[in-house]
């Protein structure tokens, strides 16, 4: 059985490779997606995150760690999102301009997508206008913008 707080321990890391392994193996034992979630990568990268502050961990660390975050989102995705037939509303969803983050945009396109929004997901480092446009173009009811 794999621990959960061990999936945090490899995300500090930055054991990418190890970590989506880990979330396969946690999902193929019958594990709760939630709290892998919760207890495994968002717990790692809060760890991270307070080191980052600390000064006892710097930018290429973090970006591991985030890498790593995201290999185990991507595992976690079809089990977090359970689409209807019929979308409620379209959302346009990217982080803004001079804002590269982007772990929490994902988790908040997976959890639309999980209510049922269709989202288009323009990515970071986005000016205003690109927003507006791809609003326009794909006729959103709402946009979502992202900023740490
Ligand atoms: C990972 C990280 C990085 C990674 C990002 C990798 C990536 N692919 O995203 C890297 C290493 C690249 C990075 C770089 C930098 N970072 Co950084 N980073 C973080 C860190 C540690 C974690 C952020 C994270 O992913 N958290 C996990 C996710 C799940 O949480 P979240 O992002 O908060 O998202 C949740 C909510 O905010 C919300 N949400 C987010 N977006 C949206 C959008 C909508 C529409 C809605 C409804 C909700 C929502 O829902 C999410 C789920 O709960 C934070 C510290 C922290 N504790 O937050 C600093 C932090 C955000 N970074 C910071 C800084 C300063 C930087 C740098 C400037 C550092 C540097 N000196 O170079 C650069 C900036 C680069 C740039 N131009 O953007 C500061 C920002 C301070 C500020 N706001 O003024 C923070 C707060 C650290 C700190 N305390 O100093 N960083």
């Amino acid at each position: 059985m794999v621990e959960i707080t061990e999936i945090s321990a490899m995300l500090q890391k930055g054991k990418a490779k190890i970590v989506k392994e880990m979330v396969q193996q946690a999902l193929d034992e019958g594990q709760d997606p939630k709290v892998i979630l919760n207890d495994g990568l968002l717990s790692g990268m809060m760890i991270i995150g307070t080191k980052f502050k600390n000064n006892e961990v710097f930018v290429p660390e973090v970006l591991v760690a985030a890498r790593a975050m995201n290999a185990g989102l991507g595992i976690l995705e079809p089990k977090l999102v359970e689409v209807g037939n019929e979308p409620v509303g379209r959302a346009v969803i990217g982080t803004v301009k001079g804002d590269l983050h982007d772990i929490g945009k994902n988790l908040v396109a997976m959890m639309l997508k999980g209510a049922g929004f269709d989202v288009v997901d323009v990515g970071v480092d986005v000016d205003a206008d690109t927003f507006i446009s791809k609003a326009e173009e794909v006729q959103a009811d709402v946009i979502c913008m992202s900023a740490l």
